[in-house]
C-alpha cells in the first residue's frame, strides 16, 4: 500500500520517503507536525529511553540533559563530503566523492539500519515562514533527539508542508545515527541533487541537517547559482540614544564568540545604546530591491558551546538557556543543576561529568565536554531582534571579519574597498577550537569561517563574492577584527564581551562616514582617541599593542597567505593575489 500521511498529499514527498523507507527499513513512519503535544510525546519518549534525562525542573524549567557517545561530540571535518560532479567543483580545501560511489557506499549503511526503530519525518524551513527566500527541507531520521532539536533550531512541522504544498522543491536529507561508529561515519552533501545523506552521528552540526549542511553547505551552492551569500554569521542591530539602528554581519570561526557577540550588553559609558539579536551563527544575505545587502537568519534557536557562558561573558544567553533547553554533554550536580568551566560561582565540590561518571573537584578531566552545548530557542533571547521573522531581514550596513589570533591581526580594521575587504576575508586564519574534533590552537586558513562550510570550490566562492560587487549598489563596508591578540606575557591584550561594543562602536561610525581613521598599508585603523576608552581599565600601550601592525609579522602573514591561494592554482581569483602582491611589495 502507497505511503499516506494525514499532513500532506504531496506526492514527490511521500515517494521519496517510501523509497528511503525501503531503503533504511524502520519499523514505523511518523510525520512529525511541530505541536506542542508531539514535542511533549517525543520528550516523554526519550526521557522513557534515557535518550533524555531531565534536569531539575524548579531551576531548569522543561530542559534536558542528553549525553552522546563520548566518540561523537563534534563536527567531523574529515569524514564531510562535497560530492559534485567532478572533484574541481568541490575544490581542494573539501573532501570529494564522486556521486556514484557515495550514493553507492552510503547506500550500504542506510540498507536495513533503522530496522527496530521509527523513521521521524521532519520538515522544516530554513528561514522566515512563506518568505520567497526561505528554504524548505525534509530530513528523515532515526533519532528523536534530533527530532527535537530540528523542532528548536528551526520551524518545523505543518507549516513547513503546507508551505511546501504540492512542490517538489525541498532538500532531501537522510540522517541514521547507526552504530555510532566513526568508521562508518559520513556526512555527504550531494548539492546538484539538493541533497543530504548523513550516517553514524547523532551530533548537531553532522545531524541537525538544516544548520551546516543545508544553510551553508548546500546553501552556499545555491547562492552561486542564484545571486545571493550563505554566510557562516551573525547578525545584531544596534541601537542610539537617538533611536537610529544599524546592522551588522560578522563572521568568525566556530567556537570564537558569535553567541557572544550577537548577545553583547553594552559597558554602562553606553548608556541608552541597546544591541538586539537577530542571528548568532548563519546569516543569507541577499540583494534588496533598495540596492542594500539584506540579511535573514534561517535558524529558530541557538546552538551554543556552554563552557565559557557566565554572566559577565553572555548574561543573556543565561536568560535565553533559563528554560525549554536541551543541553548536551554538560556536567550536573547532585541538584540536577547543569555546570561546565567557567559558568558563575563556585566550582561544585562533586559532579557527574559529561560521560556520566563521578567528578570531583580539582580533577585534571574537564567535567563539561569543551564543546558541550546548549539547544535553546530564540524566542527566549531577552534581546531578540523584532525582526526575525521578517521576510526581508534585515539592511546591513557593515560585514565584519573576525578570526582567533595571538599575533599580526590588530583590535580592528577597515578594508579600502569591496575588493580588499574580500582579500581580508578571504585570508581570514584562526586558531582551531573544539568545535571540530581535532587539535585545536592550531592556525589555519578559515575564508570568511566557511572552510568546513563552502558546498564548491572556495576559489569560485571568492569570485563570487567579488562579482556580488556589482550586483550591490550600496555594499556594507567590511572590516576585520581580532579579539584575541595577545601581549609578550600571553595575556589578552582587549578586554573583549561588552567591551566590544567600543569597537562595533567605531565601525557602526565609520560605516555611516561619521569618524575619521588612519590609513596603514593594510587598511584603515582608528586614530588614537577615536575608540571610546572611558570607564575602562586599559593602559593606552595596552590598546596601542592590540592595534599595532608589526611589519615582520605581516611579512610572515602575506608569504603563508601565498601558500593558500596556491593550492587553487588557475581558479583562484587574479585579484585576490594581484591585492596581496601589491601589499608586499610596498612592505618591502
Ligand atoms: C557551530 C559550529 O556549531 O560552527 O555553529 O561548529
Ligand atoms: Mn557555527
Amino acid at each position: 500500500m502507497p505511503l499516506t500521511s494525514n499532513l500532506t498529499t504531496n506526492k514527490h514527498l511521500l515517494g521519496w520517503v517510501e523509497e528511503m523507507a525501503a531503503l533504511c527499513q524502520p519499523d514505523s513512519v511518523v510525520f512529525c507536525d511541530g505541536s506542542e503535544a508531539e514535542t511533549k510525546r517525543l520528550t516523554e519518549y526519550a526521557v522513557s529511553k534515557g535518550i533524555l534525562i531531565p534536569l531539575n525542573q524548579e531551576k531548569h524549567p522543561g530542559s534536558y540533559l542528553h549525553r552522546s557517545n563520548p566518540n561523537d561530540v563534534a563536527r567531523v571535518e574529515h569524514l564531510t563530503f562535497i560530492c559534485t560532479p567532478t572533484k574541481d567543483e568541490a575544490g581542494p580545501t573539501n573532501n570529494w566523492m564522486a556521486p556514484a560511489d557515495a550514493y553507492l557506499k552510503l547506500r550500504g549503511l542506510f540498507e536495513g539500519s533503522m530496522k527496530g526503530r521509527t523513521m521521524y519525518v521532519v520538515p522544516y524551513v530554513m528561514g522566515p515562514l512563506g518568505s520567497e527566500h526561505s528554504k524548505i527541507g525534509i530530513e528523515l531520521t532515526d533519532s528523536v533527539y534530533v527530532t527535537l532539536n530540528m523542532g528548536i533550531m528551526t520551524r518545523m512541522g505543518k507549516p513547513a508542508l503546507d508551505m511546501l504544498a504540492d512542490s517538489n522543491e525541498f532538500n532531501r536529507g537522510l540522517h541514521c545515527t547507526g552504530d555510532v561508529n566513526p568508521e562508518r561515519r559520513y556526512i555527504c552533501h550531494f548539492p546538484q541533487d539538493n541533497t543530504i545523506w548523513s550516517f553514524g552521528s547523532g551530533y548537531g552540526g553532522n545531524a541537525l541537517l538544516g544548520k551546516k549542511c543545508l544553510a551553508l553547505r548546500i546553501g552556499s551552492y545555491l547562492g552561486r547559482d542564484e545571486g545571493w551569500l550563505a554566510e557562516h554569521m551573525l547578525i545584531l542591530g544596534v541601537e542610539d540614544p537617538d533611536g537610529n539602528k544599524t546592522y551588522v554581519a560578522a563572521a568568525f570561526p566556530s567556537a570564537c564568540g558569535k553567541t557572544n557577540f550577537a548577545m553583547m550588553i553594552p559597558p554602562k559609558r553606553f548608556a541608552g545604546w541597546r544591541v538586539y539579536t537577530v542571528g548568532d551563527d548563519i546569516a543569507w544575505l541577499r540583494v534588496g530591491e533598495d540596492g542594500r545587502l539584506w540579511a535573514v537568519n534561517p535558524e529558530a534557536g541557538y546552538f551554543g558551546v556552554a563552557p565559557g557562558t557566565n554572566m559577565k561573558s553572555n548574561p543573556n544567553a543565561m536568560k535565553t538557556i533559563a528554560k525549554n533547553t536541551i543541553f548536551t554533554n554538560v556536567a550536573v550536580t547532585k541538584n540536577g543543576e547543569v555546570w561546565w568551566e567557567g559558568l558563575d560561582g563556585e566550582v561544585p565540590e562533586e559532579l557527574t561529568d559529561w560521560k556520566g561518571q563521578p567528578w570531583k573537584k580539582g580533577s585534571t578531566e574537564k567535567a563539561a565536554h569543551p564543546n558541550s552545548r546548549f539547544t535553546a530557542p530564540a524566542a527566549n533571547n531577552p534581546i531578540l531582534s523584532a525582526h526575525v521573522n521578517d521576510p526581508r531581514g534585515v539592511p546591513i550596513s557593515a560585514v565584519i571579519f573576525g578570526g582567533r589570533r595571538s599575533n599580526t591581526i590588530p583590535l580592528v580594521m577597515q578594508s579600502f574597498n569591496w575588493a580588499h575587504g574580500v582579500y581580508l576575508g578571504s585570508t581570514m586564519a584562526s586558531e582551531t577550537t573544539a568545535a571540530a574534533t581535532g587539535a585545536t590552537g592550531v592556525v589555519r586558513r578559515d575564508p570568511m569561517a566557511m572552510l568546513p562550510f563552502t558546498g564548491y570550490n572556495v576559489a569560485d566562492y571568492f569570485a563570487h563574492w567579488l562579482k556580488m560587487q556589482k550586483a550591490v549598489p550600496y555594499p556594507p563596508k567590511i572590516f576585520m577584527v581580532n579579539w584575541f591578540r595577545k601581549g609578550t606575557d600571553g595575556k589578552f591584550l582587549w578586554p573583549g564581551y561588552g567591551d566590544n561594543m567600543r569597537v562595533l562602536k567605531w565601525i557602526i561610525d565609520r560605516a555611516h562616514g561619521k569618524v575619521g581613521a588612519q590609513e596603514t598599508l593594510f587598511g584603515w585603523v582608528p586614530k588614537q582617541g577615536h575608540i571610546d576608552l572611558s570607564g575602562l581599565e586599559i593602559a593606552p600601550e595596552i590598546v596601542d599593542a592590540a592595534t599595532h601592525i608589526d611589519d615582520n609579522e605581516w611579512k610572515i602573514e602575506l608569504e603563508s597567505q601565498k601558500t593558500f591561494f596556491d593550492q587553487f592554482g588557475e581558479r583562484m581569483p587574479r585579484t585576490l593575489e594581484l591585492i596581496r602582491q601589491q601589499l608586499l611589495s610596498r612592505l618591502s
